[in-house]
């Protein structure tokens, strides 16, 4: 019996994954670093640190330089989050987390974003999630499970009655590996070992969800 769902953010409730994109692109530039969308797609879920050392594809930095170059790709990342507003929700968002409250699920966030909280201020969102896990609950990111098995906890639920929606292939990993359901938003290239694959959340109503869950 389901009692949670866990929502990643950038990428599922918002489209922040394109302000990531931009932000590492242009630290790319910068550094001379080839990259580029298709690059980037394999950095989704990623925290802010793996992102970087997958861009850096083994090519060695001090310490002092990574942390600089995650600093800079972060300003760049801030720059672009400045405006965003409700209007930043992606459609179906809203509706899906208001049907959520009225059917007594209770409903988390399980961001690998250092950013999450000032995004979900942003979006007016707050009200509407029991709990909130980030870039600074655990210290082992996506896919390993700790980011989903902290907000299961804080929700006071067990994994197994917990659902996690995602878009990225590091974030349905780590829900596998926490022993959830997982729904993946996308490309099955990039989120077919979720349990069930949409688009997007448009249109998704809770009950045909509940249903291809129980399959
Ligand atoms: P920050 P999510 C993830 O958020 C993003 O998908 C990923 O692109 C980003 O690198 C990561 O957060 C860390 O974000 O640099 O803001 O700490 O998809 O888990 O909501
Ligand atoms: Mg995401």
């Amino acid at each position: 019996e389901i009692q949670g769902v866990i929502f990643d953010l950038d990428g599922v409730l918002t489209e922040t994954a394109e302000y990531h994109y931009r932000g590492w692109q242009r630290l790319a530039d910068e550094e001379g670093i080839p990259f580029n969308r298709e690059a980037n797609e394999a950095m989704r879920g990623l925290s802010r640190r793996d992102s970087l050392l997958l861009m850096l594809n083994g090519q060695s930095r001090t310490e002092e330089q990574l942390e600089e170059m995650m600093e800079r790709k972060n300003r760049y990342y801030l720059e672009f989050i400045k405006d965003v507003s409700p209007a930043d929700l992606l459609p179906g968002a809203v509706e899906l987390l208001d049907e959520l409250r009225a059917a007594g699920i209770k409903v988390g966030i399980g961001s690998a974003s250092k950013n999450a909280q000032e995004v979900i201020q942003r979006l007016g969102i707050s009200d509407r999630v029991d709990t909130i896990s980030d870039g600074y609950s655990v210290t082992r990111s996506k896919p390993a499970p700790d980011l989903f098995l902290h907000a299961a906890e804080q929700l006071g639920l067990a994994p197994e009655h917990c659902v996690v929606v995602e878009d990225a292939a590091s974030g349905v990993e780590a829900a596998l590996a926490a022993g959830m359901l997982a729904v993946g938003l996308g490309p099955v290239e990039r989120v077919g070992v979720a349990h069930v694959v949409l688009p997007s959340l448009e249109g998704v109503q809770w009950a045909d969800l509940l249903a291809k869950l129980s399959h």
